[in-house]
C-alpha cells in the first residue's frame, strides 16, 4: 500500500531503478528513527499516524478542506505527520492570534516549497527568507518605494489607465463570451509591470502572441510552488533527487521569465549608471532597485516574487467576488444604488472608492468565504515553543486555516450565506487586527502588498459593475454556478467564470 502511495505520488511514468532507490532510501530512513516529532510530548491532537508516511494518505488535494474537517474532530489546533514533516494547523481566531501575535517571533520563519529552493536565488528572497536582515531590507524597500502612501498615489494613474484599457476592451467585445480570469489577470499583471518596469508586458488582445509565454511561465511557477504533493518536503532524504522534477522545472521557467525583462533591466541600468542620472528621473520601481545597487539576480528574484505573490491573489479575489455577485443580484442592486448616489463621473477613480462602503463590505464578505490564500504561506517554527499549552516542535510547518475560520458557525452567524450587511456598521477589517478575518495574515509576515492589492480589487470590481451588466452565456442559471475551488498558492475557481458584458 505504501509503495502504491509513493508511486502514485510521483505523477510521471517512472524508471524502475528510481523506484528501487526510493524503496532502499525509505528503508534507510526507517532504520534511522524517522518520525522525529513523534517523541515530542504534548503535540496538538490529530488523527492516528501510520508508520513512515504518517498521515500522508489523508492529505489529499484540498488541504484547506481536509484540515477543516479534522479540526471539527480534533479541535482548533491539530497536528499531522506528513512523512517526516510535522504540520500544525490552527482553525479558530483565538489560536490564530496565539500563533500570529503571541508567538509571532518564534513562528515566523518559512518552510520553503521545493520549487523555490533555488541555490542562486533563494539568498535574495523576500517571501522565503527567515525574518533575517535580507528580509528586513527587502520589506523596507518595498514598503517605502512601492506601498507607501506616496508611491500608491503615483500608482493610481497607472491603475486607472490599465482598468480603462480593460473597459475599452470589454466594450469592443460586447456580446462575446469572456473568460473573466484571463482578462482580469492580464489587467492586474500589467498594472504591476507598469509599477515595476514602467510598461505593460501583456496585451489583452494578444491571445496567442509572444508574450503569452510570460503569462504561462508565471502561471506554471505558481503551480509548481503551490504543489501539495511535494515528496522532498515530506522525506528530506529524497529531497536532493528532485524526483518529481519540481525544482528543475521551476528553474527552467524562471530562466525563461527573466529573459522577458533582461533588456529592460539593461537599458535602465545604463541610464541609472550614467553620470547625468539624478533621483528625480526615477520612473519605476526598477529604477529604485538599480539605485540601491541591486544585482541582476536580486532584481530577478524580487520581481518574480512580486508577480507570484501579487497577481494570482488579486485576480482570485476579483473573480470570487464576481462569482458571488452573479449569484446575488440583490447585492449588485445595492452596489449600483450606492454608485448612483455617490459617483457622478463617467468612470470611477481612486478618490471615489472610499465612498463605496457597501462595495467594500461586499469584498470583505467575498474574502471571508473565499480567502485567496486559504492557509497563509507556510510558516515554520524557528524554535520549539508552546501554543495553547501544546508543544510546537522546532521546524514544524505552521498554517492558519482562514477558509475554515470563515465558515465556522461559532465565529459567524449563518456562515455559508453571502451577506455583505454583516460588515455594515461592523468594525471588523482585514488589516490584521481582527483575527476572524485575516485574508492578508497578521504580524510580521503579514502581506506587505495589502494597500496596493486592495486598491486594484476595489477599482476593478467597481468599474466593471459601474460600466456593465454581466450575463451568463447561453442563458445559464446563476444559481447553478458551481463553486468548486482548486488549491494552490491562490485558491482559484476550478472552472473559469465566463461572462458576457453588456454596456449599460
Ligand atoms: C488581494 C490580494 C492579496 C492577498 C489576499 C494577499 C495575501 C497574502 C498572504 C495571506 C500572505 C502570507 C502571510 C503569512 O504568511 O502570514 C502574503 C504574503 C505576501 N504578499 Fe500578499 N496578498 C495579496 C496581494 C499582494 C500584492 C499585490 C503583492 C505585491 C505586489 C503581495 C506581496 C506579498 C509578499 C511579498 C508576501 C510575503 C511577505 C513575507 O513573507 O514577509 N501580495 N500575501
Ligand atoms: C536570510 O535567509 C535566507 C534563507 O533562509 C538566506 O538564504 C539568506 O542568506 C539570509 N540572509 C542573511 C543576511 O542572513
Ligand atoms: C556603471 O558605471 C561604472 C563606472 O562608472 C562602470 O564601471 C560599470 O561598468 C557600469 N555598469 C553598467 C552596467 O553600465
Ligand atoms: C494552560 O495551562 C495553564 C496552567 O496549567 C492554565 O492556567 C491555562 O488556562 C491553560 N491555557 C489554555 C489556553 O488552555
Ligand atoms: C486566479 C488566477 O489567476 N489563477 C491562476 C493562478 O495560477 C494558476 C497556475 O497554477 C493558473 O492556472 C490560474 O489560472
Amino acid at each position: 500500500m505504501m509503495m502504491d502511495y509513493i508511486t502514485s505520488f510521483l505523477d510521471l511514468p517512472f524508471p524502475l531503478f528510481v523506484l528501487s532507490t526510493v524503496v532502499f532510501l525509505i528503508f534507510i530512513v526507517k532504520q534511522t528513527k524517522l518520525l522525529s516529532s513523534s517523541n515530542v510530548k504534548n503535540l496538538p491532537p490529530g488523527p492516528p499516524k501510520l508508520p513512515i508516511i504518517g498521515n500522508l494518505h489523508q492529505a489529499g488535494d484540498k488541504p484547506h478542506v481536509v484540515t477543516a474537517d479534522l479540526a471539527k474532530q480534533y479541535g482548533p489546533l491539530i497536528s499531522l505527520q506528513l512523512g517526516q514533516q510535522c504540520l500544525v494547523v490552527a482553525s479558530t481566531p483565538e489560536v490564530a492570534m496565539a500563533i500570529l501575535k503571541t508567538q509571532d517571533r518564534l513562528l515566523s520563519s518559512r518552510v520553503v516549497p521545493n520549487a523555490f529552493q533555488q541555490e542562486s536565488l533563494i539568498p535574495h528572497s523576500l517571501i522565503w527568507s527567515d525574518c533575517n536582515q535580507t528580509w528586513k531590507t527587502l520589506r523596507t524597500l518595498c514598503r517605502t518605494e512601492m506601498f507607501s502612501a506616496k508611491a500608491l498615489g503615483s500608482q493610481s494613474r497607472l491603475r486607472e489607465e490599465k482598468i480603462g484599457k480593460l473597459l475599452d476592451f470589454l466594450q469592443q467585445k460586447e456580446g462575446q463570451t469572456i473568460n473573466t480570469e484571463d482578462v482580469v489577470f492580464t489587467t492586474l499583471f500589467n498594472t504591476l509591470t507598469s509599477i515595476i518596469f514602467g510598461q505593460d508586458l501583456l496585451d489583452l488582445k494578444d491571445e496567442h502572441g509572444a508574450l503569452d509565454g510570460l503569462k504561462e511561465s508565471i502561471h506554471k511557477i505558481i503551480e509548481y510552488g503551490g504543489r501539495v504533493k511535494d515528496i522532498g518536503a515530506f522525506f528530506p532524504v529524497l529531497d536532493r533527487f528532485d524526483l518529481q522534477g519540481i525544482r528543475k522545472g521551476t528553474m527552467r521557467l524562471y530562466k525563461k521569465t527573466f529573459v522577458y525583462w533582461k533588456h529592460i533591466v539593461e537599458e535602465r541600468r545604463a541610464l541609472v549608471n550614467s553620470s547625468t542620472w539624478s533621483s528625480e528621473q526615477a520612473e519605476c520601481f526598477l529604477d529604485r532597485l538599480l539605485e540601491n545597487g541591486f544585482s541582476n539576480d536580486q532584481i530577478d528574484q524580487l520581481i518574480t516574487e512580486l508577480f507570484v505573490a501579487g497577481t494570482n491573489t488579486t485576480t482570485s479575489s476579483v473573480v470570487w467576488a464576481m462569482t458571488e455577485l452573479v449569484k446575488h443580484k440583490e447585492v449588485v442592486s445595492k452596489i449600483v444604488e450606492e454608485m448612483e448616489r455617490e459617483i457622478k463621473s463617467d468612470r470611477i477613480t481612486h478618490s471615489q472608492l472610499s465612498k463605496l462602503t457597501y462595495l467594500q463590505a461586499t469584498i470583505k464578505e467575498a474574502m471571508r468565504l473565499h480567502p485567496p490564500v486559504p492557509l497563509l504561506l507556510p510558516h515554520r517554527a524557528a524554535e520549539t515553543c508552546e501554543v495553547m499549552n501544546y508543544t510546537i516542535p522546532k521546524d514544524a510547518k505552521v498554517l492558519v486555516n482562514l477558509w475554515a475560520m470563515g465558515r465556522d458557525p461559532n465565529v459567524w452567524d449563518d456562515p455559508l450565506s453571502f451577506k455583505p450587511e454583516r460588515f455594515i456598521g461592523s468594525k471588523i477589517d482585514y488589516k490584521g487586527q481582527d483575527f476572524e478575518l485575516l485574508p492578508f495574515g497578521s504580524g510580521r509576515r503579514m502581506c506587505p502588498g495589502l494597500p496596493s492589492g486592495m486598491m486594484s480589487v476595489e477599482l476593478v470590481l467597481a468599474s466593471l459593475i459601474h460600466e456593465f451588466d454581466w450575463v451568463l452565456p447561453d442563458g445559464g442559471d446563476p444559481l447553478k454556478i458551481d463553486m468548486n475551488d482548486k488549491f494552490g498558492i491562490a485558491l482559484k475557481r476550478e472552472n473559469p467564470l465566463k461572462l458576457i458584458f453588456k454596456h449599460k
